[in-house]
């Protein structure tokens, strides 16, 4: 049997961070991941950081790329349809500003800090499980190329994501999870071609759009759609012009268009499991939520959730005080429920819902409306979209 301190299941942001941050302060850790790396760093997912996921990547020695390749933005504009564009103003009301830089770029980051290390990652471990964890130690059990793996540790840390086993590690008793799932989906693409200056959502009769980037000549772009929608349906072609359609038209003319290098559905749905703790398991980002992308905070909250985790992990050895572990799970939902509530309501205000009536309609214009005319309601979406400190 092996041993380590902290063993970590899933190697996605979440683990990945994690078990970085953990070898800074001298303790070990090892990742316990059920894909292949090429399988991981394959995934397209996030592409907007909060401030202070950007200043966490910088402290611990991960922001060189991000500060050449990434590019800072002082907000992210609504574009309502027949309205002028409207700027979610960051920068003005919180002198702070975002990040486009992508979580695949962030995970090839994390991937090569651990490897100059030599940290250990296990891929491709099937049946992983959880044993004794309201015990001092716990272990974790796998299978790799059909031979039985067995590691003793004195922390888990669940970072295995939604579809994971950490979070269902829990007695059914216990845990208590809270659930909405959206009556529609974001089709997305990746093209080479350069992407808008601004990041932008749209309002529109038609439903929602996106436009996003990660680099000079990397777009990323999104459509709501239905959740039966197929993707053989939506040729490129197809999706350029329902694009262009929800767009204003001079955003519109300035798309390049060019062939997808990616398209996917994404389903939207917000989820939270509490608690976020059970004996020696810790859950870490989506093991323990999930947001709608619309306001751009599943990898943030994971980088948040693992800044809270590591503080506990870390002074429970510096000092041996449990104060932080016991701490953790309230910490980390405050700041989660935080996220959910703000995803929520751009979620309710940006799309159009297959049940929608007309008084629907008229309360998000007017959300909208008082939203463009308060000083005080700007400041507010502002200070929430930008993130709320750490
Ligand atoms: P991940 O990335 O899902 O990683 C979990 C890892 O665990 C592995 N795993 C297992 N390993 C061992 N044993 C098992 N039984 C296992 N089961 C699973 C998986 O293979 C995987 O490698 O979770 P993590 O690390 O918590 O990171 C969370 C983020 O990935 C997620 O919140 C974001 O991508 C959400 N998200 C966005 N977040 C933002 O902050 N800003 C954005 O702009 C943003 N855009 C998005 C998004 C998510 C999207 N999709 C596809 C859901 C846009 C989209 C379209
Ligand atoms: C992305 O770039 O993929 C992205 C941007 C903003 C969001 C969600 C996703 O709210």
């Amino acid at each position: 049997m092996k041993r380590t301190q902290v063993a970590i299941i899933g190697g996605g942001p979440a683990g990945l961070l994690l078990s970085h941050m953990l070898h800074l302060d001298g303790i070990d850790s090892v990742i316990i991941e059920r894909q292949s790396r090429e399988h991981v760093l394959a995934r397209i997912r996030a592409g907007v950081l909060e401030d202070g996921t950007v200043q966490l990547l910088r402290s611990v020695g991960l922001g060189t790329r991000m500060d050449q390749e990434g590019k800072v933005h002082d907000g992210t504009l609504i574009a309502w349809q027949n309205r002028p564009t409207f700027l979610i103003d960051t920068k003005k009301y919180t002198g702070r500003q975002m990040m486009a830089y992508g979580q695949t770029a962030i995970t090839q980051d994390l991937y090569a800090a651990r490897d100059a290390v030599g940290g250990q990652i296990i891929e491709q471990a099937s049946d992983v499980q959880l044993h004794d964890l309201t015990s001092a130690t716990p272990s974790v059990t796998f299978q790799v190329d059909g031979e039985q793996h067995q590691i003793a540790c004195d922390f888990i840390a669940g970072c295995d994501g939604f579809h994971g086993v950490s979070r269902l590690s829990i007695p059914g008793d216990i845990l208590k999870t809270f659930e909405r799932v959206y009556p529609f989906g974001w089709l997305g693409i990746m093209s080479e071609t350069p992407p808008l200056e601004d990041i932008v959502y749209t309002q529109h009769e038609r439903g929602f759009a996106l436009a996003s980037q990660r680099s000079p000549m990397l777009s990323r772009y999104y459509i709501q759609c239905r959740t039966d929608t197929d993707l053989a349906e939506w040729p490129d072609d197809r999706f350029w012009e329902e694009l262009k359609a929800r767009f204003p038209k001079e955003l519109a003319d300035q798309m390049v268009t060019g062939p997808s290098i990616e398209k996917s559905i994404a389903p939207l749905r917000s989820f939270v499991a509490e608690p976020m703790r059970y004996g020696r398991l810790f859950l870490a980002g989506d093991a323990a939520h999930i947001v709608p992308p619309t306001g751009a905070k599943g990898l943030n909250l994971a980088v948040s959730d693992v800044f809270y985790l590591h503080r506990a992990i870390e002074t429970f050895y510096a000092r041996g005080s449990s104060e932080h572990l016991d701490a953790y799970s309230a910490t980390a939902l405050n700041r989660v429920w935080g996220a959910e509530r703000l995803s929520w309501w751009l979620t309710k205000l940006l799309h159009v819902f297959p049940d929608q009536e007309a008084f629907d309609t008229r309360v998000q214009q007017n959300e909208f409306d008082h939203l463009c005319r308060s000083e005080a309601a700007q400041a507010a979406l502002a200070e929430q979209y930008v993130g709320l400190p750490f």
